[in-house]
């Protein structure tokens, strides 16, 4: 381990993680932590993200360095294994950029370090080139919220021109961004779109029909947005991020497991314990389910 710690590390080098590394190594010391020694290597080697090439600081989860700050940007799935590197890296804080309503999740697996999940709707894909080697593509500068514990990590991530802040409700900005990837990522990916196809017929019809059907439920779990304006944040994001492929999509397209499981599959159970039918929902996690999960 250096002597001194990184001030911030990313565990999950996907396009938002590489995308968030590339922003932060510009002022920063940023370690990014990949699957294995090849991947780090890799890393290192030379990445494309936009415009410029970037050499991580990349290592190994076999041998994580120290840490003041891990950031998370694994899939679901994937959770409570990055825990268990981050708290390997004795930072004073985890926090998730992760999709799905991981909040409790993440805390668990962390404690005794403090952990908890802030929101981001930054776009960014992975794009194939010819002779094999990964392009990343920001597609959309969206924001970061985090909860008032992460103030210090808010604040890095905005010295580096990032949108990010503290959201003194961050549990309202989880449903919230919950409901964005609800109506947005299973559509992308079953019918293999970018997000802006989704703000014109006949997607947008579909993307409507699972905003109606989530928001009774998220509103019974404390969304304060009404129906209009929770399908308002949907479109909002759908603009801003529309040359984007979601992740869903990319996971699709790459043969991965997907989050369907953790955004639709607990969608679907919420809505039944409320007694709620989601047709729509059902029909899109029928279609996607026999991709790899
Ligand atoms: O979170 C995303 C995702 O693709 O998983 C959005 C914000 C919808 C961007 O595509």
């Amino acid at each position: 381990m250096p002597a001194t710690p990184y001030p911030i590390a990313i565990i999950g080098p996907g396009a938002v993680g590489l995308t968030l590394a590339a922003r932060l190594a510009a002022t920063l010391r940023v370690a990014v932590i990949a699957r294995d020694a090849s991947r780090a290597a890799a890393l290192r080697a030379g990445v494309q993200v936009g415009a410029v090439l970037w050499h991580f600081d990349a290592h190994a989860a076999t041998h994580p360095p120290a840490a003041q700050w891990v950031l998370l940007c694994v899939k679901a799935a994937n959770t409570e294994a990055a825990c268990d590197i981050a708290r390997a890296m004795q930072p004073q804080g985890v926090l998730s950029l992760q999709n799905g309503l991981l909040d409790a999740r993440v805390r668990a697996a962390c404690a005794p370090v403090l952990g908890g999940q802030g929101i981001t709707t930054l776009g960014a894909y992975r794009e194939p080139l010819v002779n094999g080697a990964a392009r990343i593509v920001p597609a959309g500068e969206g924001e970061i919220l985090v909860p008032s514990e992460f103030a210090p990590v808010a604040a890095l991530l905005a010295s580096a021109g990032l949108h990010a802040r503290v959201a003194p409700d961050i549990a309202q900005a989880r449903l919230a961004k919950w409901l964005v990837n609800l109506a947005i990522n299973p559509v992308t990916a079953a019918f293999r779109v970018r997000n802006g196809e989704l703000a014109s017929p006949p997607l947008r019809e579909i993307v409507e029909a699972l905003v109606h059907e989530a928001w009774p439920v998220l509103a019974a779990e404390g969304l304060a947005l009404d129906l209009d304006a929770a399908r308002e944040r949907v479109f909002q994001v759908v603009q801003a991020t529309a040359a984007n492929r979601s992740s869903m999509l990319q996971d699709v397209l790459a043969g991965r497991p997907t989050e369907l499981d953790a955004l639709t599959g607990a969608f679907l159970a919420l809505a039944r314990a409320h007694g709620q039918a989601a047709p729509t929902h059902e029909a899109l996690y029928a279609r996607l389910e026999s991709s790899p999960r």
